[in-house]
């Protein structure tokens, strides 16, 4: 496998394996104050990027690479509320887009078409998530901490998990 695109495929995994920590965090803040919808959605975007980390390991060990298993960070512990939750979450996608597009150049650089064809899958993720992040925000800030809006919000969340059981990307 060309060394530079393995090393890109490399830097990603890594930071799919840090955006599965991070939103695991946020998932247990969420538990722990009484956010039980947002916690399960935020538990399920966790999942789902550690299965975004898998599909990438397979792809380069399968193609004679070597697939480095990342070390864990610990991510923030605290938040301010909902918003700052949120905010966070899409800061962090715009920059895993930015990441992705980077890999998506160096394939091209390179000329490895088949791994630029295999991170199509992510250029695709990364746009739905960003849009579902900032629909998320927007609701966040109509509600503007409305006891009521936020309770709603929260059930709301619960019932896009369970209409979204996109099942687990296969790895
Ligand atoms: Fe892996 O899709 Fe977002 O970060």
């Amino acid at each position: 496998m060309n060394a530079r695109v393995e090393a890109a495929l490399n830097d990603q995994i890594q930071k799919e394996g840090s955006s599965s920590q991070f939103y695991l965090a946020m998932a247990s803040w969420a538990e722990n104050n009484g956010l039980n919808g947002t916690s399960k959605f935020l538990y399920t975007h966790s999942d789902e990027e550690r299965f975004h980390m898998l599909k990438l390991i397979k792809f380069v060990n399968e193609r004679g690479g070597k697939a480095l298993v990342p070390a864990i960070n610990q991510p923030p512990v605290e938040y301010k509320g909902l918003e700052d939750v949120f905010e966070q979450l899409l800061n962090h996608e715009l920059m895993v887009t930015d990441s992705i597009n980077n890999l998506v150049d160096i394939c091209l650089q390179e000329k490895d078409y088949s791994t630029h064809n295999f991170v199509q899958w992510y250029v695709s993720e990364q746009l739905e998530e960003e849009a579902l992040a900032r629909t998320i925000l927007d609701k966040l800030k109509l509600i503007d901490g409305d006891k009521g809006g936020m309770y709603m919000f929260d059930r709301d969340l619960e019932n896009i998990v369970s209409q979204s059981v996109t099942p687990p990307v296969k790895a």
